[in-house]
């Protein structure tokens, strides 16, 4: 049972030299022993591969064997990171491939750095979906992620003169070793054309799709490593790319330069990342890019089923489908799923229309992620007709049968309600509700946090939840303790193996155990020694990266996040100011000296929110050069903010900044990353903050600011942000500064959209009105570092108590109230 296991970890030090020297040589003809770092990275992934491939094998025919059901993760994200540090922490082989390293002169560390991210996704719903996979990995389920593979994934970001520059992400421009390209698991993908009505011979009508082009969709596949299990999973990623056969012989016959445009127009649709979170751009290309990705898993679910148990095209395997698949949608961006398996089971496998609807009803569920109005998708209906006009007229009808049948029976005649539930908005321009559809169809609906899912029960599907009252659910996320702490802080991963008798990494419960030692002076000391250890790290990488000198005797205080009006950098930006601010009036000023730490991208359209990036650079390089205040204040922002640069950043803070606005922040998941490695949170009572307090207790985190009811109020008596500019004096005072050309030397104005944006814009995320009570834990929390043993006592708390969020337990809590899977080991 365990063979595989045990013989990975078995692999002897000269075995993997061997496998390395191989691939120096035959895969890469490289001189073996020349001083090249690259070469030696990939021949090490490699070699590793051919281990993985292995168990991947091994894998599939074991879960084929059992026939136990499968999850189908759909996601447009998949925040990976770098894969050579985890795959051998998770198959038990760093530290002989670190020996093995060494006999030829690296240090696997230092190889580790030289793989790209891969990073096919902006933030946390991507990150999240890379954390199950690893767990649903670990736990022996399984489970097969679906993807796009974006040959550019988020761009690259630098600063030119503090404003941030966007370049293209090359994460394959030579390959990627992860990969495995499976043509012959290819799809064809039909969009565009027109629908014909064909009569029957028994007298029904069969609506008949001429699509007007075709797409080829090619799978890539990045194999997934459980942490020591046997389970390899594997992640799917889609490529676009022209159907030759289509395009080329039958339109472009003769035409050899015009078929080489059709091939370059079809590349586009898997080209690039969309960099939007939380906006909606409504483009042409990213709903294509969407249904190519739906249309590609779909078909290949079907494949993976009928391979298995036969044609779909009997109605005994309709049962058994159901029985075997389940598809989890990550938001509302692969909705076109469920419209595909109703087109595809109707038009392609004969199933009847009640049917293929009860299918996708057990079959499907979706995760909401947001509830933010702005990121809600809606496409319209006029873009839907053209691209996919078999798909709207399912919709349609699909529509019809819940406004007539679910609505009505509840509210009869009420034309009001028939309006604000379809699936369809009109008016000027009519659009398709995606969420709605996702609620309407799934047999589970889920929030990503307790506060979260209430609020999207009351405040965003009220009526849906009278509708189907135990269809609403909540799945509070979680991380990887693997990536999250083994892998990403090993100083802190060794004291824990030796303090704690089991595999923590594993059973996250069990750091619990800590809790008796968080007033011992000996474990206390050996815990910050650490800390220390690891500010020093970072104290160099912040040098190497800005040029700017901190010192590791500050407080570490960190905000590493999607730059976005909600979770408010501003608000930390406004504090920074007023700290400044008071250390010139008095420079004795007695405070303990913090670097304030940045790291966020903003969407390249987003415009405040580059202009908040760019005052915090202009804050920052004013901060960092005045010598009247040196030492107690400096500000960092660091550049290309991504998952292998927060692993440096995690393991060195002392302070979790996690202050949106209460009631905006589903969950957050970088909170849970931070608290597990010792850091204190200062936060609002918002998404996941909300859990973390409850398992830390109210005396190991700061929390301030409104909750999701008083910002309700406030908005409901018309909140007045001028309010607090007018009767505050350091709020008037600091956003005066920023009217002043003192930040930005000869340009006055530069940085007054800030402060327009909490004037006469409002205020939007009551900035203003949480000011007060943010300036006052920051206080509070300052004083309480001046206390080594309590502040010590509260790092290991922290990292205690966070065994809830162990991303294990999520997915156990998918498994149980919607996927219903069992192990297959
Ligand atoms: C349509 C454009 C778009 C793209 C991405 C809209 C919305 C998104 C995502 C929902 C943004 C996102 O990453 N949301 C985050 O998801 C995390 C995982 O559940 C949560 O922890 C974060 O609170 C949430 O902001």
């Amino acid at each position: 049972q365990s063979s595989t296991k045990n013989k990975t970890q078995s692999i002897t030090v000269a075995e993997i030299s061997q496998r390395i020297e191989h691939h120096l040589k035959f895969t890469l003809d490289e001189q073996i022993n020349v001083d090249q770092k690259p070469a030696y990275w990939r021949a090490t992934s490699l070699a590793l591969n051919d281990i993985i491939v292995e168990k991947l094998q091994n894998t599939k025919a074991r879960q084929q064997q059992s026939e136990v059901k499968s999850v189908n993760y759909l996601s447009l994200e998949y925040l990976m990171g770098r894969l050579l540090s985890n795959n051998l922490h998770n198959l038990g082989l760093y530290t002989n491939t670190e020996k093995a390293l060494k006999t030829m002169g690296f240090e696997l560390a230092d190889l580790c750095e030289q793989g790209a991210d891969l990073a096919l996704g902006n933030g946390g719903l991507g990150r999240l979906a890379a954390c199950f996979l690893d767990s649903l990995a670990t736990l022996d389920y399984s489970a097969m992620g679906y993807g796009v593979h974006y040959q550019h994934g988020l761009f690259k970001q630098s600063f030119a003169d503090g404003q941030q520059i966007e370049t293209p992400d090359m994460w394959r421009e030579f390959g990627s070793p992860w990969e495995i390209c499976r043509p012959e698991s290819s799809q064809t993908i039909p969009l565009y054309g027109h629908i014909e009505e064909v009569a029957q011979a028994n007298g029904t009508i069969k609506s008949v799709w001429h699509a007007g082009k075709t797409l080829k969709g090619v799978p890539w596949d990045v194999p997934i490593v459980g942490y020591n299990s046997d389970t390899v999973n594997a992640l799917r990623l889609w490529e676009c790319r022209a159907d030759n056969a289509f395009d080329w012989d039958t339109f472009n016959h003769g035409d050899y330069l015009q078929a080489h445009q059709q091939q370059v127009a079809a590349e586009t649709v898997s080209k690039v990342l969309y960099p939007n979170d939380e906006h909606e751009a409504g483009k042409e290309l990213r709903f294509v890019q969407q249904y190519f990705f739906c249309a590609c898993s779909v078909q290949d679910i079907i494949a993976r089923f009928e391979n298995q148990y036969g044609a779909l095209a009997e109605q005994s395997h309709w049962q058994t489908f159901c029985e075997k698949v389940a598809i989890q949608l990550n938001d509302t961006h692969p909705t076109i799923a469920i419209l595909e398996l109703m087109r595809t089971l109707i038009d392609n496998h004969n199933v009847d229309w009640d049917n293929a609807w009860a299918i996708c009803q057990k079959v499907f569920a979706y995760t909401n992620h947001t509830l933010l109005p702005e990121a809600l998708e809606k496409w319209s209906v006029a873009l839907f007709q053209r691209v996919l006009p078999r798909h709207l007229s399912i919709l349609y009808r699909i529509n019809e049968a819940f406004l007539n049948d679910d609505v009505n029976a509840l509210w009869p005649n009420n034309d009001d309600m028939r309006a604000r539930l379809s699936l369809i908005e009109e008016g000027h321009e009519p659009k398709v509700r995606m969420a709605h559809l996702c609620v309407v169809t799934a047999h589970r609906v889920n929030g990503v946090a307790q506060i979260h899912s209430d609020l999207v029960k009351q405040d965003l599907f009220p009526e849906f939840d009278q509708l189907w009252p135990t269809k609403l659910t909540n799945v509070t996320n979680g991380i990887t303790p693997r990536r999250w702490l083994k892998a990403c802080n090993p100083l802190l991963a060794n004291l824990l193996d030796s303090t704690i008798n089991a595999d923590w990494a594993k059973d996250l419960n069990r750091l619990s155990e800590l809790k008796h030692l968080a007033d011992n002076a000996d474990f206390q000391q050996q815990f910050m020694a650490i800390k220390q250890q690891n500010k020093i790290a970072l104290t160099k990488e912040i040098k190497k990266l800005t040029g700017i000198t901190v010192s590791p005797d500050a407080i570490f205080d960190v905000q590493i996040k999607r730059l976005h009006e909600y979770k408010r950098q501003h608000l930390n930006l406004l504090h920074i100011i007023s700290l400044y601010r008071q250390l010139l009036a008095n420079p004795e000023l007695d405070m303990q000296p913090r670097v304030f730490i940045f790291g966020a991208k903003a969407a390249p359209g987003y415009k405040l929110a580059k202009e908040i990036i760019y005052a915090t650079n202009k804050v920052a390089e004013k901060i960092n050069n005045d010598i009247r205040i040196q030492d107690k204040l400096k500000v960092v922002f660091l550049p290309n903010y991504r998952v292998s640069l927060a692993e440096k950043i995690i393991p060195a803070a002392d302070v979790s900044e996690q202050i949106s606005t209460a009631g905006k922040e589903a969950s957050g998941t970088g909170n849970m990353k931070l608290a597990l490695n010792g850091a204190v949170t200062i936060g609002t009572l918002d998404g996941a903050n909300i859990e973390i307090a409850e398992e830390v207790g109210d005396d190991n985190i700061f929390i301030f600011g409104l909750t999701v009811d008083e910002v309700k109020a406030l908005d409901a008596q018309d909140y007045n942000s001028y309010q607090y500019y007018q009767n505050n004096a350091e709020i008037r005072a600091c956003l005066d500064w920023l009217d002043t050309d003192y930040f930005t030397p000869g340009n006055p104005g530069e940085l007054s959209s800030i402060k327009e944006s909490f004037l006469a814009g409002g205020d939007p995320y009551k900035v203003l009105a949480d000011f007060q009570s943010y300036a006052d834990a920051q206080l509070a929390l300052d004083k309480a570092y001046r206390n080594p043993s309590q502040w010590a006592k509260m790092a290991i708390l922290n990292t205690a108590l966070m065994g809830k969020f162990n991303s294990d337990r999520s997915i156990e809590d998918y498994v149980q109230n919607i996927w219903h899977l069992t192990v297959s080991k």
